[in-house]
């Protein structure tokens, strides 16, 4: 289930269309509008809505170039538009779907096509979305699983080379798992994993912040523009959040859940993402060798 409102962005320079339509819609939709090019592609980057309604002739740049920068764009790329305007010969139209356009409608419209199809393309955007969801997220944490993970510190990787910025990497380890499966059971091992998940979650507040579940009980934090002093206040706000839960472990020394952390600040122009990881799970080793619940640099 998508637990969110889907989003369409309406842009026609004549208001009565507009009006017309958001009423048509806005009980699909929550509706934004835009009469201009310049507008729609500022109101597509900040809103990321569902589905665009685009018409061609607009007053400053024609529907054609708003959709070629939103395809170009990786902000806005993947928002299906669909055309719907006064250009009704058979070249506009093809012209249109070879920008990428997933649907072209001719004005003057017919309420109730425009409502089937707009239906049509927001079904699609639902499970769209649902797909995502299921290749990103973890589905026992509810936090990014490892294939998000990879992904996303590729790309914050790539963007502090250019941006000539640094990121932490740290990894994240529970402390004696196994005995807490063998004291406790495993559904309250799976309970435990989810509690400290969102207890790291938690202290992780910026927009550039991350965290997922990179294997069994091994959590990856990633955070980006950061430096050592900021780098180590997040961890060791992650490891009190962690003990803070108070989650009993009779089995541990420490009688309590814990975590062990190997962490780094790196400046992509020295290391590569891969001998970034590969040091944070060095330094993890170190921590678990010095007694567990500490954090490695
Ligand atoms: P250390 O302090 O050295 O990390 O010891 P540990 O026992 O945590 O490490 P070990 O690698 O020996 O065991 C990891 C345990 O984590 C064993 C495994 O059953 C448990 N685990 C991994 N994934 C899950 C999960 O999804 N649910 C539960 N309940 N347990 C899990
Ligand atoms: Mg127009
Ligand atoms: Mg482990
Ligand atoms: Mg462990």
């Amino acid at each position: 289930m998508i637990n969110r409102t889907l989003r369409i962005l309406i842009v026609d320079d004549e208001k009565p269309n507009l009006m017309v339509l958001s009423s048509l819609l806005k009980s699909e939709a929550q509706i934004s509008l835009a009469t201009n090019g310049q507008s729609a592609l500022e109101k597509a980057r900040s809103l990321k809505p569902d589905l665009i309604l685009l018409d061609i002739v607009l007053p400053d740049q024609n529907g054609f170039d708003v959709i070629k920068e939103l395809k170009a764009s990786k902000a806005t790329h993947a928002i299906p538009v669909m055309f719907i305007t006064g250009l009704g010969d058979v070249s506009s139209e093809e012209k249109g779907f070879d920008l990428g356009a997933c649907d072209y409608i001719h004005k003057p419209f017919h309420l109730g096509i425009v409502k089937a199809r707009v239906k049509l393309h927001l079904t699609l955007a639902r499970q769209r979305i649902m797909l995502e969801e299921l290749a990103n997220v973890d589905p026992l944490t509810a936090i990014a699983n490892r294939r998000k993970c990879d992904q996303h510190v590729l790309a914050q990787w790539t963007a502090a080379y250019r941006k000539q910025s640094s990121i932490l990497i740290a990894m994240v380890d529970v402390d004696e798992f196994k005995l807490y499966n063998d004291e406790y059971g495993h559904d309250r091992g799976d309970n435990a994993l989810s509690l400290v998940a969102k207890a790291l979650s938690e202290q992780l507040h910026r927009s550039g912040d991350f965290v997922a579940r990179y294997g069994g009980e091994e959590f990856m934090i990633v955070i980006a523009d950061t430096n050592i002093t900021g780098a180590r206040t997040v961890i060791d706000n992650c490891c009190n959040a962690v003990r803070a839960l108070e989650l009993e472990h009779k089995s541990s020394h420490h009688s309590v859940v814990t975590i062990s952390v190997g962490a780094l600040v790196i400046e992509p122009e020295q290391q590569l993402p891969k001998a970034a990881i590969k040091q944070a799970d060095d330094l993890l080793y170190k921590a678990k060798a010095s007694g567990r619940d500490k954090v490695c640099w």
